[in-house]
């Protein structure tokens, strides 16, 4: 078994929340914010067996976009916000981490 711990952008959310529910995917969606840009993400931890990692991935894959986005540099954070720096960021489409599951217990 395997834990597969996504990250992507709330706009996609709806779509790839619907997508599992298609698929008959179990998932848990946590309200997350990024450590760069301070801005809202989302968290989805999807418990699945090993043979359905691939299609989970996929999942991910065809309903996480990426996506430029213009923001005031963190550096810029701490001054006087009509002198921020503007940067371009490319966000997403997911930031995906696989991990190996000891065990997997329903009490
Ligand atoms: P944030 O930390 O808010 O980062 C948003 C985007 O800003 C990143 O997109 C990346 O394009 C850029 N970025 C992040 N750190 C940077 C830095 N030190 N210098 C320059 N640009 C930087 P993504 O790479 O697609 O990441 C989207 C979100 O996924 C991140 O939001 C964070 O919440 C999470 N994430 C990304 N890598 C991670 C990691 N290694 N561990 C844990 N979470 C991660």
């Amino acid at each position: 078994m395997k834990l597969i711990i996504a990250i992507i952008q709330d706009k996609d959310e709806d779509l790839l929340g619907q997508a599992f529910l298609d698929a008959e995917i179990r998932a848990t969606k946590l309200s997350t914010t990024g450590g760069f840009l301070r801005a809202g993400n989302t968290t989805f931890m999807i418990g699945t067996e090993d043979s359905k990692v691939d299609q989970v991935l996929q999942l991910i894959e065809d309903n996480c976009k990426r996506r430029d986005q213009i923001v005031p540099s963190p550096a810029s954070y701490d001054i006087n916000m009509s002198q921020a720096i503007p940067i371009e960021v490319e966000v997403g489409g997911a930031i995906v981490f696989v991990l190996p599951v000891d065990q997997f217990i329903r009490f």
